[in-house]
């Protein structure tokens, strides 16, 4: 999982990097890993910075200043499958043909044979395990079939099919071609989410972007957006200023990954029409009638039963909530988070996640003491942090601590991009829902079910996103101009995309891919152990070492 945008400014005077920037501070949460961002100049030189940690320590201002042009991309890395700190950070670039870069947001599962076709066919030489620079090759490899000096829309959606019939996987990439353009396309099955906007501006010009998520451009004050479908791929050229739409390939299926919404999307995105947080809201609903239900079974009443529902901050807070009126039960806080510690989701290996439980959240003891509880989160993953949490609970008094998920169990890897763990490490592999409440050390565990996870992501017709914006926005309203038109209803969903919880993946049996990102995966535990001993001076790798490659225009 991954944050993208791209963006193109109308005004050639224009800075866009600025912009870029602070698209990747909406996304961060997609990815703490590495940033980068290439700018576009005059002239069609590319300007590029990038390097490991938060989007605030690489891009420092010396180095922001540097990065000219109207036009960029720009990337937040996610640690997925085989990608270690050593890994280089994206966008990628390739000089032939006509100088393109590309960010990428999701995991091909056919790597291998993409590498292998790579050497054999088109000879071309690729130096990261990163399917992003695979998939980089990809394009410039059938953008070259053409042997133009300049190619035109038509050809670059032509090279797309192309990348789109040899490629198997998640992607939502952004692309520019140096001078030319930048691309947004999005896989055949809408796996990975891809967002598009316009900014109309006073002198009536107007402005594009592309990010991975609406809440990038809702900030940025684009008026009218709508999502890139499945299969298709948008065109912004510079020169002309008007993004051509084109379905590449036939749809295969409308199905976003259904864990955007329960746990990877920030609350105030709306991704393929279904607001992240409503859909959150409604799981909260949902979970409460499964915890009533489940106590009546055993002829209960929840509400002598529970006295207060605490969530587990942060992304779980707002089902929380919603699920404590549901039960017409007290909502607390009982855990309060220090925000200046990171996630430890994205933290790489197990004995540093359990301690970090503690460093990042504080149990006030007075909201447990005596109590009988429900903590509330967004998942179970691997139940370390569960079981932390539980325990910190308990050692507050108190008397008895049920633990409900969002999310149905989850038993099987995610392989289009959040790299979970391995299915033996996910506490749910092969365990009853009893057997998981006592690893975690809960008096009971509930989970979702997955039918209702599904009922709970829906397009609301209440809110009509486009509408709300357009009644704000009357100068906007002008639809007739617009080149987005965001008011036309989007093909229904074939479903999601849910292998985590059903081991059944969209795109068919990745059986051998599970293998091989099992292997990269012992692979890179070793070589991080190896690292540890030199840990104290990694620590400062955060600090970026950030690489200025392609045009270096200043000191640093
Ligand atoms: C783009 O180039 C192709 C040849 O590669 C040509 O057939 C086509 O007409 C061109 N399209 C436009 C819109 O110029
Ligand atoms: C609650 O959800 C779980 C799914 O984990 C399901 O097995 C169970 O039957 C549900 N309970 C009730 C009472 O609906
Ligand atoms: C972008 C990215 O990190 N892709 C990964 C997808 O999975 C394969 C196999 O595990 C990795 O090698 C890639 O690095």
């Amino acid at each position: 999982m991954c944050g993208i945008i791209g963006l193109v400014c109308s005004d050639p005077e224009a800075d866009c990097a600025s912009e870029l920037f602070d698209g990747c501070l909406y996304l961060q949460h997609r990815g703490q890993d590495a940033a980068g961002i290439v700018t576009c100049g005059k002239g069609g030189r590319l300007y590029q910075c990038k390097g490991n940690g938060m989007a605030r320590d690489v891009f420092t201002k010396a180095r922001m200043l540097s990065l000219v042009g109207n036009m960029g991309i720009s990337h937040l890395r996610y640690p997925t499958a085989g990608s270690s700190a050593n890994s280089e950070a994206q966008p990628f670039y390739v000089n032939a043909p006509y100088g393109i870069s590309l960010a990428h947001n999701g995991n091909l599962t056919n790597g291998e044979e993409l590498k292998k076709y790579m050497d054999e066919v088109v000879h071309r030489h690729i130096n990261t395990d990163s399917d992003s620079e695979l998939l980089l090759n990809l394009f410039a490899a059938e953008l070259a079939t053409y042997d133009k000096s300049r190619v035109n829309n038509s050809d670059i959606f032509k090279a797309l099919e192309g990348v789109y019939t040899k490629v198997r996987g998640a992607y939502a990439c952004v692309a520019m071609l140096a001078g030319y353009g930048v691309i947004g396309f999005r896989d055949p099955h809408g796996i990975r989410p891809l967002v598009i906007g316009e900014r109309l501006k006073d002198d009536n010009q107007r402005d594009y972007m592309v990010a991975s998520e609406s809440v990038v451009l809702r900030a940025h004050g684009f008026q009218v957006y709508r999502d890139i479908l499945p299969g298709e791929a948008v065109i912004i050229p510079k020169a002309t200023m008007i993004p051509e739409f084109r379905q590449v390939v036939p749809r295969k299926s409308y199905t976003p990954d259904v864990f955007e919404y329960v746990y990877f999307a920030r609350p105030d995105s709306v991704l393929d029409g279904i607001s992240v947080y409503r859909s959150r809201l409604e799981m909260g609903t949902k979970l409460a009638k499964n915890v009533t239900e489940a106590f009546k079974a055993h002829g209960k009443d929840v509400r002598k039963e529970i006295d207060v529902v605490i969530p587990v901050p942060d992304t779980s807070r707002h089902a929380a909530l919603q699920c404590a009126v549901t039960l017409d039960l007290p909502y607390r806080e009982g855990f309060v988070k220090n925000r200046y510690v990171g996630r430890t989701f994205i933290m790489p290996d197990q004995s540093q996640r359990q301690s970090s439980v503690r460093r990042k959240l504080n149990a006030m003891a007075s909201e447990f003491y005596g109590k009988s509880v429900l903590l509330v989160d967004d998942s179970i993953v691997r139940g370390t942090t569960s079981k932390e949490i539980v325990s910190m609970a308990r050692e507050c008094g108190a008397k008895k601590v049920y633990f409900a998920s969002c999310a149905p169990v989850i038993r099987y890897n995610h392989i289009y991009g959040i790299d979970l763990a391995d299915n033996k490490q996910l506490v749910g592999f092969q365990r009853s829902d009893e057997e998981i409440s006592e690893v975690l050390g809960a008096d009971k565990v509930f989970y979702q079910r997955l039918e209702d996870l599904f009922d709970c992501c829906k397009r609301d017709d209440q809110i009509k996103d486009h509408e709300i914006e357009l009644a704000l926005n009357p100068k906007s309203a002008d639809k007739a101009k617009s080149y987005i038109k965001s008011s036309a209803p989007l093909p229904e969903f074939d479903g999601f995309e849910a292998g985590v919880f059903t081991g059944k993946y969209i795109t068919g049996d990745e059986s051998d891919y599970l293998c091989k990102a099992e292997k990269s995966r012992a692979l890179n535990a070793k070589l991080k152990k190896a690292e540890a001993t030199v840990q104290i001076l990694d620590a400062a790798d955060l600090k970026a070492p950030s690489e200025i490659n392609i045009y270096n225009s200043g000191d640093y």
